[in-house]
């Protein structure tokens, strides 16, 4: 009852906000249409310009690197689809929406930015992979138009189907290339007199895979490099925690993959398949506009909800504060906004993307978001006050529990992560020297100083946005927490805590 309480309580402080909210201010910019494309568990350097593997190809990618701008350096702020898509509607933090988990379904009253943009007259669509609680694909507050389906979706046709502006219809064919279908009949129906946003949400590259027919096996003969830090011990693994060791053998393990045999190399193969989907979905969107005559006034943004590791500290899957779990593709295009070719160094995250959009429009986002526009940053200038360090949280969640709670602050040198709950060590990685996160640096005297500043300045940043508290949900669903009995015992306790206190205990 209490819950029910507290959330009727923001939901009605949430409405009333929205209600006594006009329309956004105009900041002077013209109005203008935008294009939102996400992808699901992309991770960074899985584009043809970046090698990720030597032999990936994703011309649309490329291209819109080379037209538009590259951010290197894009992060998630909660590696994990649903929180991380709250914070690309809301531009807050998870502690702040509070969607922590893919189980739970939008606190009632949450306020997403598409519902400023309709305020304001554009017109709106959300088409694809809502993912935020499994139980409904109905309309959600904010759309003109709304294209989705329950929970992870599928990539073949099955008797869930699709929610067209509420009504049940059949999914007919491949689900990248349908969705994409339903966007462009959607712009192409656009009178030219009101300006519009589209959010494609694809449910592709999550797995499991069903690749489209086209491209299954294209990349069956190509060699697979895998992450140096895949190792169990040794060089790449100095100082790697307790947690991180167990979790190896385990659903997000690469000695026991979703309590499989899964062939780490197969997998990524597939994805990277998948991924030519998405990658002619773009192109796609960027022909459509072309032949609309509104290619170059239109800004598009091509993003990942969250990255995702093929090996790396010994794991698979995202959730973690490694920065190929965090970090993310982040690609943008609209010459009249800023020129192409552009590579944008500095830090940029999914609760930047809100106020980016809202930016480009034109019109003010609302006060008391935790993100800002880049659209500066887009254009080559790096403000003066722009973030020094990126706050990353994640939440223990019972469904996979090999994961701890952690927080983690991400300078340009220094990320630190501290865990929550656990008896182990926590981690500080020096990103320039060992940007492969192989060499923990938690216990090293020289680092001590950084290590309490970057803690003092995590907790700051903690209070100022009410993070001091954290969010939980009753269970849901199963539990997928076994270990490979041939596999990898336990991981020993860290070294570094196995000593005689330093004075003699004062206690009995
Ligand atoms: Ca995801």
């Amino acid at each position: 009852m209490k819950r029910r309480n507290l959330l009727g309580g923001l939901a009605a402080g949430a409405v009333s906000s929205l209600a006594q909210t006009a329309a956004p201010a105009r900041s002077g910019g013209k109005p203008r249409n935008v294009i939102f494309i996400l992808a699901d568990d992309h991770r960074y350097d899985a584009m043809g310009f970046l090698k990720g593997q030597e032999w990936l190809e994703t011309p649309h990618m490329d291209r819109m690197a080379r037209e538009g701008c590259h951010f290197p350096n894009a992060f998630v702020t909660t590696a994990l689809c649903s929180p991380s898509r709250a914070s690309v509607l809301t531009g807050k933090y998870a502690h702040r929406h509070r969607i922590i988990d893919n189980n739970t379904p939008v606190p009632p009253g949450t306020v997403m930015f598409p519902q400023h943009l309709q305020k304001a007259g554009y017109a709106t669509a959300f088409i694809g992979k809502w993912h935020m609680g499994g139980e409904s694909d109905a309309p959600q507050p904010g759309f003109d138009r709304w294209v989705s389906f329950r929970g992870q979706g599928t990539y073949l046709p099955s008797p869930n189907g699709l929610n067209v502006d509420g009504k049940k219809v059949p999914q007919k064919g491949y689900i990248t290339g349908e969705l994409t279908d339903y966007a462009l009949d959607w712009i192409n129906g656009r009178k030219k007199d009101q300006p519009y946003f589209l959010y494609l949400s694809h449910k592709a590259v999550h797995a499991n895979f069903d690749v489209e027919p086209r491209y299954q096996g294209k990349y069956a003969n190509k060699e697979f490099k895998y992450p140096a830090t895949m190792a169990a011990d040794g060089d790449m693994a100095r100082g790697r925690p307790m947690w991180v060791r167990n979790q190896r053998n385990s659903w997000h393990g690469v000695e026991y993959p979703y309590h499989s045999s899964l062939d780490i190399a197969h997998f990524y193969k597939q994805y990277a398949e998948a991924l030519c989907s998405v990658d002619d979905s773009i192109g796609r969107v960027l022909d459509a506009l072309k032949t609309r005559g509104e290619l170059d006034s239109t800004l598009v943004i091509y993003m990942g909800d969250n990255g995702f590791a093929f090996g790396e500290h010994g794991l698979i899957d995202k959730r973690t504060a490694y920065e190929e779990s965090m970090r993310v593709p982040l690609l943008a295009r609209c010459p009249e906004l800023f020129e192409g070719g552009r590579t944008a160094r500095p830090v940029v995250a999914n609760i930047d993307i809100m106020p980016t959009v809202m930016d480009a429009m034109g019109l003010q986002a609302p006060a008391g978001g935790d993100g800002r526009s880049w659209l500066p940053v887009a254009r080559g200038e790096t403000p003066s006050n722009w973030r020094k360090e990126l706050l990353y949280e994640y939440y223990w969640e019972r469904n996979f529990p090999q994961t701890p709670t952690m927080h983690a602050l991400r300078g340009d040198r220094f990320k630190f992560i501290r865990y929550h709950g656990i008896w182990d060590s926590d981690e500080l990685y020096d990103l320039q020297a060992d940007p492969l996160e192989s060499n923990n640096l938690i216990y090293s005297a020289t680092h001590q100083p950084v290590i309490q500043q970057m803690r003092n300045r995590l907790f700051e940043i903690l209070e100022e946005t009410g993070g001091m508290q954290m969010p939980i949900w009753p269970d849901r669903g199963s539990s997928q927490n076994l270990r490979n009995p041939k596999g990898s015992h336990a991981a020993d306790f860290p070294e570094e805590l196995r000593r005689l206190p330093k004075r003699p205990a004062t206690h009995q």
